[in-house]
């Protein structure tokens, strides 16, 4: 029986740079869960009798929205709800089941790297019918729908068993559960060469990764343990737990620390990876050496052909503006187009269904392609496994050779998490009064070449997005830039990201944070970030 629910809005429902992320208890409030829900669906049109693709990263939580989710599909007209085993589905998996199974669309329930738990973080977002996130046309709507809506509707059956694959038919749509993992492995597998890989490994090779008691624990051991014959123990917290076991799923150098000492020790294995909350990130190091996530987008793409799903080339690379300029130089050694678009996956989207980018990728550990449209992480682990068992070089000596062949951008990124937030727009409408002035000003022996707030034409669809980030360019071609995040649920977080070109192979090995030294001194001149925020230094570094 079909059920409609009077309901009055919240006024906070504005999905960020990846859906709407906000605390446990904010969505546990009163049909919080279901007006957002229903203004997604009252957003779409023509999904009568289609497809919808449900899954989440397993987070508390995970399993209450999901039982809403399907009822409400149901009430609304879907006609069939492919959902994930326990309600599992990664990132990058759901975007496949969307696009294998011809989907209109999916809702994929995460906070991603946030941390999980009952006063922690949790997410909607809603996908589009290439795997990919809603374009800023549909969350635009979204939250406008949000803001108005008196009802929603919902179908009154008991609770769905999540458990166990099979079909079953609710209200005149039918649910198949099904397993999380296997379209996503024999994807992978048809893009890589897990005969090599195998072989690589066989030889003695060894490869650590972390799961971090999150979704990318069970895709995993089936590929990396099972299909490539790595040792038992080579996947670790591969369960994915409700709380990520406390902490924070965020595959950077603060948060994977443990993972980072191994591969710093001098008996460390030869790779070494992690991925974050719904398995869309990646972080990789080699053995002695961490690679930044923009340098491996670089890597990655100078290297794909050696791959089988990318023998034929690549049609060109995308990165989001923060990201360095590393990818840049190699789309113009390979002579093939290099996009900047606003961060966030879904400014990717027209670039790959157009065929202009095949690789894409951000400094926030996001590499993917155009076989699914979001970032994937355990796709670019493998790719780089891929590269190893074809170049039989170390990681080290991959990552020393590019340097050396294309420069070395040095890059990092200053977060300043939870500042109070009108101190944080503050400092970013005093940049933004800098902007006219900053243009031949001359800091040391750095001067400002260009500056500006990045505003995005999308080539394919021709939409307009403003406001996405102050850059100050120097002259030679360091810069740093500034944004909000639009992904943190208390507070507001200041990310500075910092880059530096340099091309000569004598000074490569360099520190990274001395290396930028004098950037990251310009940055607080320009911005007055401690006076502004109070800090006197970033809380995370990556
Ligand atoms: C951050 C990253 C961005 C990424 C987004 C979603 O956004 O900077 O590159 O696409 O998270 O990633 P923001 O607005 O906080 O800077 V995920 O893995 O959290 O879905
Ligand atoms: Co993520």
């Amino acid at each position: 029986m079909i059920r409609t629910v009077t309901t009055t809005p919240y006024g906070d429902q504005k999905p960020g740079t990846s859906g709407l992320r906000k605390k446990v208890p904010v969505f546990q409030q009163k049909n919080y869960a279901e007006n957002f829900i229903q203004s997604i669906f009252d957003s779409l049109e023509g999904f009568q009798g289609e497809t919808l693709v449900i899954g989440g990263d397993g987070r508390f939580y995970n399993r209450e929205v999901i039982q809403i989710a399907i009822k409400m599909a149901a009430a609304n007209g879907f006609g069939r709800v492919l959902v994930g085993r326990g309600g599992i589905l990664s990132t990058p998996a759901a975007s496949n089941v969307i696009r294998k199974y011809k989907a209109f669309g999916g809702i994929v329930l995460s906070a991603s790297h946030n941390p999980g738990g009952p006063t922690e973080d949790f997410g909607i977002k809603y996908n589009i019918g290439n795997g990919g996130p809603a374009p800023e046309k549909i969350t635009d709507a979204i939250f406008a729908r949000s803001k108005v809506i008196d009802s929603y509707k919902i179908s009154d059956v008991a609770d769905i068993n999540l458990d166990a694959e099979g079909t079953q038919d609710i209200d005149g749509m039918t649910i198949t559960v099904i397993d999380p993992v296997a379209d996503y492995a024999e994807l992978m597998e048809s893009l890589f060469d897990f005969g090599a890989i195998r072989k690589m490994i066989e030889g003695g090779f060894r490869v650590v990764f972390d799961a971090m008691s999150a979704v990318t624990g069970p895709y995993a051991k089936e590929i990396i343990e099972k299909r490539l014959g790595a040792p038992k123990g080579s996947v670790m917290n591969f369960i994915p737990l409700p709380d990520f076991g406390g902490h924070h799923p965020d595959p950077n150098l603060v948060h994977a620390r443990a993972l980072y000492e191994t591969m710093m020790a001098p008996d460390a294995p030869d790779f070494g990876a992690a991925s974050d909350g719904d398995g869309d990130r990646n972080l990789v190091i080699g053995r002695g050496i961490f690679i930044t996530p923009s340098d491996s987008l670089a890597m990655l793409a100078a290297n794909a052909h050696l791959a089988p799903g990318y023998a034929k080339g690549l049609a060109g690379i995308a990165r989001s503006m923060p990201t360095s300029g590393a990818a840049d130089r190699v789309a113009e050694k390979l002579g093939i187009g290099i996009y900047e678009t606003p961060t966030g996956w879904k400014f990717f989207g027209n670039l790959l269904d157009e065929g202009m980018a095949t690789i894409c990728g951000e400094e926030s550990a996001g590499t993917g392609s155009n076989h699914v449209r979001e970032k994937d992480g355990l796709w670019a682990v493998l790719l780089w496994l891929n590269i190893l068992a074809v170049r039989k070089e170390s990681a080290l000596d991959i990552v020393k050779n590019h340097w050396a062949t294309y420069g070395r951008n040095y890059y990092s990124r200053h977060d300043y998490e939870e500042v109070d937030s009108d101190a944080a727009n503050g400092l970013i409408a005093n940049l933004r009064d800098q902007l006219a002035t900053l243009p031949g000003k001359s800091f040391g022996a750095l001067k400002v070449a260009t500056a500006d707030d990045f505003a995005y034409n999308d080539p394919v669809d021709h939409s307009v997005s403003k406001n996405q980030g102050i850059r100050i360019l120097f002259e030679g071609g360091s810069r740093v830039v500034f944004r909000l995040s639009g992904t943190g649920t208390s507070g507001a977080t200041l990310r500075v990201y910092i880059e530096r070109f340099e091309p000569d192979a004598s000074r490569h090995d360099i520190e990274t944070q001395t290396a930028l030294a004098d950037l990251i001194a310009v940055a607080e001149e320009i911005a007055s970030i401690k006076t502004r925020t109070g800090r006197t230094e970033p809380s995370v570094i990556t």
